[in-house]
């Protein structure tokens, strides 16, 4: 059974894994056998990263590439496939997060976040893919959504546009590749103690929202996402396509 989610002698990319929950998709990938590449926009925090992955024995690398450059992605797909380093499994992580009400949204913004949560997944994945095609051994990719995958709150609109995309472009993407054994999936993730959500944390009235309004009474932590990241990168999801699994404490199954 163990095997069944044994990635050993496979290669991942995790997007904006510098920290958050990008490191720990990282981490347990590496714990699970992968060879890890890590990327991110800041080269000493992802180089840090790497070597402290390193330390605990984990086969670590990382490349520095900002997700919303085309042609930086291409050329850091170009030096990976040099170095001897293919893509088998991709997670789409990178992400951001604007907080503002629409009728106070400059344009420049909106894009900013749609182009890193969003688009970011259509220009990773196409240099992945068109790989992973040429190969002919298959792949898995794995999109970041988020309950705003299927649910919005006020303030945070592009960030909920972008992440409604993200289920179904990671349908789209399976409609085209899964003839190529590559399966595509997604994971939404709830409320999770993370960087991204300092502001709501330390904000009582929102922490006691976030409390009340899911079964498991609490916030998520890190970690509690690497389960399904892993299953998702293994042969256990084979016949898995264009999912989405949310990891969200049951926000989204009850009333
Ligand atoms: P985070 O702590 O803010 O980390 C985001 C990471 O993405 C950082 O390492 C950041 O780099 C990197 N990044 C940002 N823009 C980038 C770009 N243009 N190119 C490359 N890397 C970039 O966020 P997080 O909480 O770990 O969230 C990670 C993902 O999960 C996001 O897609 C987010 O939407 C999603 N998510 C989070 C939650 C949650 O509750 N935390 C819930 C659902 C979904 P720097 O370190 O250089 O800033
Ligand atoms: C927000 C938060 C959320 C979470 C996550 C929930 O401002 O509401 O940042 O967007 O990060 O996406 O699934």
């Amino acid at each position: 059974m163990s095997g069944l989610f044994d990635l050993s002698g496979k290669t991942a990319l995790v997007t904006g894994s510098a920290r958050g929950l990008g490191l720990s998709y990282a981490q347990g990938l590496a714990k699970a056998g992968a060879t890890v590449i890590l990327n991110d926009i800041r080269a000493g925090l992802m180089d840090e990263s790497v070597q402290n992955l390193r330390a605990q024995g984990f086969q670590a690398h990382g490349v520095v590439f900002d997700v919303t450059d085309e042609r930086a992605v291409e050329q850091s797909f170009v030096q990976l496939n040099e170095q001897g380093l293919h893509i088998d499994i991709l997670i789409n992580n990178a992400g951001i997060q604007f907080r503002q009400p629409m009728v106070d949204l400059a344009l420049e913004n909106w894009q900013r976040v749609i182009d890193t949560n969003l688009t970011s997944a259509f220009i990773v994945s196409r240099a992945a893919a068109k790989r992973m095609i040429a190969r002919g051994q298959g792949g898995k990719i794995i999109n970041i959504g988020s309950l705003t995958s299927q649910a919005a709150r006020p303030t945070v609109a592009p960030y909920t546009a972008a992440k409604g995309g993200i289920k179904m472009l990671t349908c789209a993407m399976a409609a085209e590749w899964a003839e190529f054994n590559i399966q595509t999936n997604a994971i939404g993730p709830g409320y999770i103690l993370t960087d991204m959500n300092t502001a709501l944390i330390d904000n009582k009235e929102f922490d006691t929202w976030v409390k009340n309004s899911n079964p498991s009474k609490r916030w998520g932590k890190p970690e509690e996402l690497i389960g399904t990241a892993v299953y998702l990168s293994s042969s256990a999801s084979d016949y898995v396509n264009g999912q989405i699994i949310y990891v969200d404490g049951g926000w989204l199954a009850v009333l």
